[in-house]
C-alpha cells in the first residue's frame, strides 16, 4: 500500500524552513502476525517538536535526518493481526508525520469515538489539556481567588490553562497575539487580555499583583511577569517559545534579582513526568468539556504535504487553540 511521509532532511537554523522537510512516497508492507495498520485522519504539530529537529542533547533524541518523523496522531485500523484492535477502530499513537502506520501496537490506545471527538485525543483531552493541567494544579499549586497570568493564552495549552484558572474563581489575564485571539479568550471569560503586539507585556500588568505565572513564551513576558509578582508567587515555566528559534542569546530578564528579594518559587516541569495524573485529568476534563465549562478551538490545515507549513505556521501564530493536520480531507 502506497503512503506518504514527512521527513526532516536537514536541521533548521532558526525558524524552519520548508526545505528543511521532505515528503516522501513509500510503500507500506502488509501487517505481519502481531502488527496493525492505521490511516492516520489526524496528527499533531506540537512546539516541541522544533526542539527534536536539533541535535543538541536533551530529554529525548533527536529526529534522525532521512527518516520519518514523529507525533502525537489519531486515525482508523484498516488491517489487524493483534487480538485487541480490530478494523475501523479509532486509536492514538505517537506514528503521526505518516499517512499508513504500520505498528506492533506499541503505544497504540484505543480511543472512543463516541465519547468525544477524536481530534481532541491531542489537544483538550490530550497531551496539550494535561500539561495545562498538571502544570496548573500541581506545579503551580493553584489556590481559589488567586490573580494568574497566562502567556500563550489563545494556544492549546494556553487557553485551557487559562479556563481551570476561571473554574477556580481566580482573576486570570492572558496574552496572545492577535485581536481575533485576544477577542476569543475574552469570550472564555479571561478577566484582561492583550495583544503583545500593540501592548507590551509590561504595561499591561502594570498595577497587577500575580500569584501565579503560566509561562508559555519566556522573554519579555517572563520579566513583566517577575515585575508583577507578589512575594512567594509561582511560577510555573511551561514553555518559552519566544527562544525555540532564536540564533543569539536572550537580552532578557535583566531583573532577575526580583527571585531572591520577592522568595519566588520558580518551576519548569515536562508532561513526560506527569502521565500518572493522567486518570484524574481525563475524568475532570471531559467532564468540563461536555459541561461546556472549558471550550476549545482547533485549527486545521490540509494534507500531509502541508505539515511542514502547519509547523512553522505554529511557530508563527497561525493557529488558535490546537494546531492539526488533517490528512485524508475529502
Ligand atoms: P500553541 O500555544 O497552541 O501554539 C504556539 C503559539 O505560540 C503560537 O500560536 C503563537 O501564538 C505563540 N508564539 C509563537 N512565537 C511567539 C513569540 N515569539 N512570543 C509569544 N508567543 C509566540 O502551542 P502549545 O502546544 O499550546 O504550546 C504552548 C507552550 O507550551 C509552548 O511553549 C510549548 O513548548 C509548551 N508546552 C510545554 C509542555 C511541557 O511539558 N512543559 C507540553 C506542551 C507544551 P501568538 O499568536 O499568541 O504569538
Ligand atoms: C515542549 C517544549 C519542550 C515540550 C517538551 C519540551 C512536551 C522538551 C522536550 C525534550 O527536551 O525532549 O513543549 O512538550
Amino acid at each position: 500500500m502506497k503512503s506518504r511521509e514527512v521527513r526532516l532532511v536537514s536541521r533548521p537554523q532558526g525558524m524552519p524552513r520548508e526545505e528543511d522537510f521532505e515528503v516522501a512516497e513509500v510503500d507500506v508492507a502488509e501487517p505481519a502476525d502481531g502488527e496493525v495498520l492505521i490511516r492516520n485522519e489526524l496528527m499533531s504539530v506540537d512546539p516541541y517538536m522544533r526542539g527534536r529537529m536539533s541535535d543538541a542533547k536533551s530529554y529525548s533524541a533527536p529526529f534522525e535526518l532521512g527518516e520519518p518523523m514523529h507525533g502525537g496522531a489519531v486515525g482508523r485500523v484498516i488491517a489487524s493481526r493483534r487480538e485487541e484492535l480490530e478494523e475501523g477502530d479509532w486509536v492514538f499513537s505517537q506514528l503521526g508525520w505518516r499517512e499508513v502506520a504500520r505498528s506492533d501496537g506499541e503505544g497504540v490506545r484505543k480511543i472512543d469515538a463516541d465519547a468525544a471527538p477524536p481530534s481532541t485525543a491531542l489537544g483538550v483531552l490530550g497531551m496539550p489539556g494535561l500539561t495545562a493541567y498538571v502544570g496548573l494544579l500541581d506545579i503551580g499549586e493553584l489556590q481559589e481567588g488567586d490573580t494568574v497570568f497566562v502567556s500563550g493564552a489563545a494556544g492549546a495549552v494556553g487557553s485551557v490553562a487559562g479556563q481551570i484558572a476561571k473554574l477556580k474563581r481566580c482573576r486570570v489575564i492572558g496574552s496572545a497575539g492577535s485581536a481575533e485571539k485576544v477577542a476569543w479568550i475574552e469570550e472564555l471569560g479571561f478577566d484582561k487580555a492583550f495583544d503583545y503586539h500593540e501592548t507590551s507585556p509590561r504595561e499591561a500588568l502594570r498595577g497587577e499583583k500575580l500569584d501565579v505565572y503560566f509561562d508559555n513564551v519566556g522573554g519579555d513576558h517572563l520579566e513583566a511577569a517577575l515585575g508583577a509578582a507578589k512575594t512567594h508567587a509561582r511560577f510555573v515555566e511551561c514553555g518559552m517559545i519566544s527562544r525555540y528559534n532564536a540564533t543569539e542569546p536572550e537580552p532578557a530578564p535583566r531583573n532577575m534579582q526580583l527571585i531572591v528579594t520577592k522568595q519566588l518559587r520558580i518551576q519548569g516541569f515536562l508532561v513526560f513526568e506527569h502521565f500518572h495524573r493522567s486518570r484524574d485529568f481525563f475524568r475532570d476534563m471531559s467532564g468540563w468539556v461536555r459541561e461546556a465549562k472549558v471550550r476549545y478551538r482547533e485549527t486545521y490545515v490540509d494534507g500531509i504535504e502541508n505539515a511542514p507549513r502547519a509547523f512553522i505556521g505554529l511557530m508563527e501564530g497561525d493557529n488558535i487553540g490546537k494546531m492539526l493536520v488533517r490528512l485524508n480531507a475529502s
